[in-house]
């Protein structure tokens, strides 16, 4: 896609995505507006001064047709809708609707890794991100993880690799995306209050490889019988696998204990250690494997892998323990957004679960839990929107009761947890109804407990 002084582009969405895009569509020679669904006294008032003194024009308050009309591109934010009636009529005039990072994409000169899937993608890029710097390598790391790609591209492009996280929102604008090394981590049912079906949601994270070819690599999950599934037919690229066991033909990682032993790749045999790194529980396990082929098949020597495998710290709201009080521990799994979170954070637990769970209902089907909150769910605590919904529905599987706020979950865990069980937050749902992220969701966890803590 040429940009160029001919070109009239207008940015939906004013978040960090929507304004990394006006810079880049600046910087290329477009002539740019910008529209807004937020009120004007909403917007951060020092931006739309910013936005004026560039003589950009800014629409506020919604997404009027008139406005759009003028526009010979559109570059969309990955929280817009995609079927709002404005981006419908654009394409039904021929006017292309992009996203930010495929934008980007296209005035890319450094080598990227990309790196999809509905769980540990953060893990996944930062973990890269430490391999590539421990081998003194400039590395850019952002996407869906925080910095938009297009800030990258606006500025000198002087990384020697760039990590993107990518969403499938991102994906669903994206027809040309093509990474010289694609990862899809995992597909588990999520976002389906944005997708119509499961089935789409899938579709759009395999579309991470549409655009590859047999120049480029695809890393794929064997175990994930989602992907395995799936796959026939979408990728042109060579394939790369990590998992627990690799058939004959396919050559990538595997776990052996906590060895991980690559093949078919490299010269020598090539192993990796876990012992006594954070990663050396599932799904970790699995994501340091991602991690170590991706960074292998861009060339990262073996010994900054190895020692980035080994000084990596967990992020922070993925199954951290905050404290263990009277022999209950309190586990803050913020980040369980998503059903295939929590079943994952549920699978990987050896005593019996206090849950606490709930918050804005993403449209997931309860029914992918029913088995494993039977099998270690003691009692479960709901919070937010979703309380009602997932009380009735666990109600015949384990003890469900609905709270009015974190800090009364967790004091009401306090009370039901026996020394041995485990406090667990993780609420398969988003914290919009309550929260700002699911970040602050896990300061508020983390306080209720530092004060249980406070109060021994
Ligand atoms: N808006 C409109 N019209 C609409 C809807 C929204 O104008 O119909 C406006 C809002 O008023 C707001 C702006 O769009 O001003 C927000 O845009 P956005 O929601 O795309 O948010 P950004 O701040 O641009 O952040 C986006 C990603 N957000 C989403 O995908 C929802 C960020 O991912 C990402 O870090 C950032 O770009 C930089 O690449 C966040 C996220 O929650 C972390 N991602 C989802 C996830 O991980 O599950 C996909």
């Amino acid at each position: 896609m040429t940009i160029d002084s001919t070109t009239r582009a207008l940015v939906v969405g004013m978040g960090s995505s929507g304004i990394a895009a006006v810079k880049l569509l600046k910087k290329l020679g477009a002539a740019v507006a910008v529209s807004d669904s937020r009120s004007s006294t909403d917007l951060d008032q020092a931006l739309l001064r910013r936005l004026r003194d560039q003589q950009i024009e800014v629409e506020t308050d919604g997404h009027a047709a008139d406005f759009f009309s003028l526009a010979n591109l559109v570059v969309v934010s990955p929280g817009v809708p995609l079927d709002l009636p404005v981006l419908e009529q654009c394409r039904k005039h021929g006017v292309p609707v992009v996203g930010e990072m495929s934008l980007a994409a296209e005035y890319l000169k450094t080598p990227m890794v990309a790196v999809t899937g509905t769980n540990g993608k953060s893990t996944v890029v930062t973990l890269l991100g430490e391999m590539f710097a421990a081998a003194n390598k400039k590395v850019f790391v952002g996407g869906n993880i925080g910095i938009p790609l297009a800030e990258y591209v606006c500025g000198s492009q002087d990384a020697e690799v760039v990590v993107v996280e990518v969403s499938s929102f991102q994906l669903d604008t994206a027809p040309g995306f093509r990474p010289d090394v694609a990862v899809l981590l995992n597909i588990s049912p999520d976002h389906l209050d944005r997708y119509s079906s499961y089935d789409e949601y899938a579709a759009s994270k395999l579309s991470i490889f549409a655009a590859q070819d047999k120049d480029d690599s695809v890393v794929l999950n064997v175990d994930d019988s989602e992907i395995m599934d799936r796959l026939e037919g979408k990728t042109g690229g060579r394939k790369f696998y990590y998992g627990t066991e690799l058939a004959g033909d396919q050559n990538g990682i595997a776990i052996d204990h906590m060895t991980l032993k690559m093949k078919g790749l490299g010269s020598v045999e090539e192993k990796y250690e876990l012992t006594g790194s954070s990663l050396n529980q599932e799904p970790n396990i699995h994501n340091a494997m991602a991690a170590v082929l991706a960074a292998r098949l861009l060339n990262c020597p073996t010994y900054a892998v190895q020692q980035a495998l080994t000084s990596y710290k967990k992020l922070d709201h993925r199954m951290t323990l905050v404290a263990e009080i009277r022999g209950v521990k309190y586990v803050d799994d913020s980040k369980g957004t998503n059903i295939g979170a929590v079943r994952a954070a549920l699978e990987g637990m050896d005593r019996p679960v206090v849950l606490i769970g709930g918050g804005r209902d993403k449209g997931g089907d309860y029914g992918f839990l029913k088995e494993i909150v039977r099998a270690k769910v003691k009692s479960m605590l709901l919070i937010g929107e979703a309380a009602t919904k997932m009380a009735d529905y666990f109600a015949k599987d384990t003890q469900t009761e609905a709270c009015h706020s974190l800090p009364e979950a967790v004091c009401r865990a306090s009370v039901i947890a026996e020394p041995g069980d485990v406090v667990l937050l993780s609420p398969a749902c988003a914290s919009f109804d309550m929260f700002t992220s699911y970040s602050q969701r896990g300061d508020v966890f983390r306080s209720a407990v530092m004060k249980l803590v406070g109060n021994e």
